[in-house]
């Protein structure tokens, strides 16, 4: 966020009302991670043990996982915080960031329920004593632009962990803030709100699905999904939910709100898939923001080599 976008809030404010800055400003919690560092390499170990396979730190540093996108270059940020699809401010994606500029939500709190045996609340002080990583993700939209984002973030899986999923968890469910005084442009969006989204639970769990609370090293902007969003970076990015209040672990496919609003069009999964077409345009290309011409879209936006074993055996056109 920058200086001139914070919101005044006054002088009442309590210890629990940090701004999102303190997630990333507390050196001693911030990991630069290039290729592949020891958070991650735990991250993975629980996912595989979660998997039902026993764990082994050093296992799990062989795997080479691409936490940088590094043929490609990063899209600058005037780009990734000034183009953006956040419907509850606007469905136009140049004035997402001027609607949202004054959007200030109070203090923050993400509670994490359902088939958990814990049930966790984290504040913004609880979340920053996880330690924060770099990760330089491709995020393509299913309306065929693409960008590259160093995000700031954690793995998902370090949440989940803390609330200690019951073997009867499947699936889980996340839901957005909304505050409709607050958004009032979102009755003209044509969705419903909250926004909600949902995983598998091993998608979940997959080391590479991050929690983000930054870019560019600076707390996310309003626009982006302040103060923490999901990226899931081998699907479209309307599952990559933004600015998340409740995640909650079911035994059930959660709803998704895109499929709730048109299901002959988006569905549960939504994996980036060059083969399978949306039903009204294609979905072989993309267009990069900040480059001319198209590129060909990749299987899984990339990632196929990390995820494909999640979907093994599965129609891909049937579970789109
Ligand atoms: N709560 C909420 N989350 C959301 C959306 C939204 O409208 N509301 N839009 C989605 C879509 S379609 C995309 S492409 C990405 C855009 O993220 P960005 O603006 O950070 O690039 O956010 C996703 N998450
Ligand atoms: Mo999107």
């Amino acid at each position: 966020m920058n200086d001139d976008e914070k919101p005044d809030k006054g002088s009442q404010l309590g210890p629990e009302d940090v701004t999102p800055e303190s997630l990333y400003l507390n050196r001693r919690n911030f990991l630069r991670t290039s290729i592949f560092g020891a958070s991650a390499a735990a991250t993975y170990a629980a996912y595989r043990y979660v998997r039902g396979e026993k764990p082994n730190l050093s296992a799990a540093t062989d795997q080479n996982l691409p936490i940088q996108a590094s043929e490609d270059r990063s899209t600058p940020i005037e780009a990734i915080a000034g183009y953006n699809n956040f419907y509850e401010f606007s469905t136009d994606k140049e004035e997402v960031a001027e609607k949202a500029r004054n959007w200030n939500p109070g203090p923050w709190k993400i509670h994490v329920d359902g088939l958990v045996e814990q049930p966790q609340t984290f504040d913004l002080i609880k979340l920053s004593a996880l330690q924060q990583e770099e990760r330089i993700y491709r995020f393509r939209c299913v309306e065929g632009w693409s960008m590259v984002i160093p995000w700031l973030g954690f793995p998902l899986a370090r949440l989940i962990e803390q609330a200690k999923p019951l073997s009867s968890a499947k699936y889980v469910a996340f839901e957005s803030y909304f505050d409709e005084q607050a958004m009032p442009d979102a009755r003209r969006a044509g969705i419903p709100f909250p926004y909600v989204e949902g995983l598998r639970l091993d998608e979940a769990l997959h080391p590479l699905t991050l929690m983000a609370t930054g870019l560019y090293k600076k707390a996310l902007p309003n626009q982006n999904g302040a103060p923490i969003r999901l990226v899931v970076p081998w699907k479209y990015g309307f599952k990559s939910i933004k600015s998340i209040v409740r995640i909650s672990l079911t035994d059930q496919e959660p709803p998704t709100t895109w499929n709730l609003a048109t299901p002959s069009e988006y569905g549960f999964y939504s994996n980036v898939n060059p083969t399978v077409d949306h039903p009204r345009w294609s979905q072989a290309q993309e267009r990069r923001i900040g480059e001319f011409g198209l590129r060909p879209t990749l299987m899984f936006n990339g990632y196929e080599k990390e995820v494909s074993h999640l979907y093994a055996g599965m129609d891909l056109r049937k579970f789109f």
